[in-house]
């Protein structure tokens, strides 16, 4: 990773993160839960990218700008252009529709993989409030091991760096701060 850092310096360019991944993954809702934090239910689809400045720090110093994109079928050949400008690729998958998995790693394999370049590459697989509501499971940390190697699996995701898998829920706010603090570690 230190490879973003040298080149960030290097260059002193704004810092790009793209969010990605199929529609109703919840990108939209993490760019507002990373922004304002709080969660909105009912979003409409994204149809036309957003661009926004966020910080990942209290003092307002780690800042980034996202490119929240949209992930309906016809505006995946977007995609493309907005991931080679960037510089993190943050990969959203709905972990909890198991009805997807399949559309999510096609598109995973053949347009992130292709692109990667050795950025970063976070996978949030988004949506574990619905997860935990369905499971029986009492250990946590066990059914977030169980996410993290299901998507892993599902996506079949390499296990090595730039790739790193995080659970999280834009609802209740389920690994946001872990998010927020590789963000960060990548930015700084
Ligand atoms: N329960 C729950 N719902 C979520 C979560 N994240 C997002 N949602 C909901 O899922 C729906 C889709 O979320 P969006 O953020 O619009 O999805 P998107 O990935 O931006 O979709 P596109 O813009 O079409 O690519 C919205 O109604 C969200 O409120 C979550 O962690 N848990
Ligand atoms: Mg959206």
């Amino acid at each position: 990773m230190s490879h973003l850092k040298t080149a960030i310096r290097a260059i002193g360019e704004p810092i790009n993160l793209v969010f990605c991944g199929l529609d109703y993954a919840g990108k939209t809702a993490m760019y507002i839960r990373l922004k304002t934090g709080r969660f909105v239910a009912n979003l409409k689809p994204t149809l036309a990218s957003t661009m926004d400045s966020i910080s990942f720090d209290e003092d307002d110093l780690v800042k980034a700008t996202i490119i929240d994109l949209g992930g309906q079928k016809a505006l995946r050949d977007l995609w493309k252009t907005h991931i080679e400008n960037s510089h993190v690729i943050i990969y959203v998958v709905d972990a909890y529709d198991h009805s997807r998995f399949n559309e999510s790693k096609i598109e995973f394999q053949e347009r992130i993989i292709p692109l990667i370049d050795s950025k970063p590459c976070l996978i949030v697989c988004n949506k574990f409030d619905l997860i935990k509501a369905d499971s029986k499971e009492e250990d946590y940390s066990k059914l977030i091991y169980d996410v993290e190697n299901t998507i892993q699996k599902a996506l079949n995701i390499p296990k090595t760096s730039p790739f790193e898998i995080i659970v999280t829920s834009q609802k209740t706010g389920y690994g946001l701060p872990k998010l927020t603090r590789v963000i960060r570690e990548l930015l700084t």
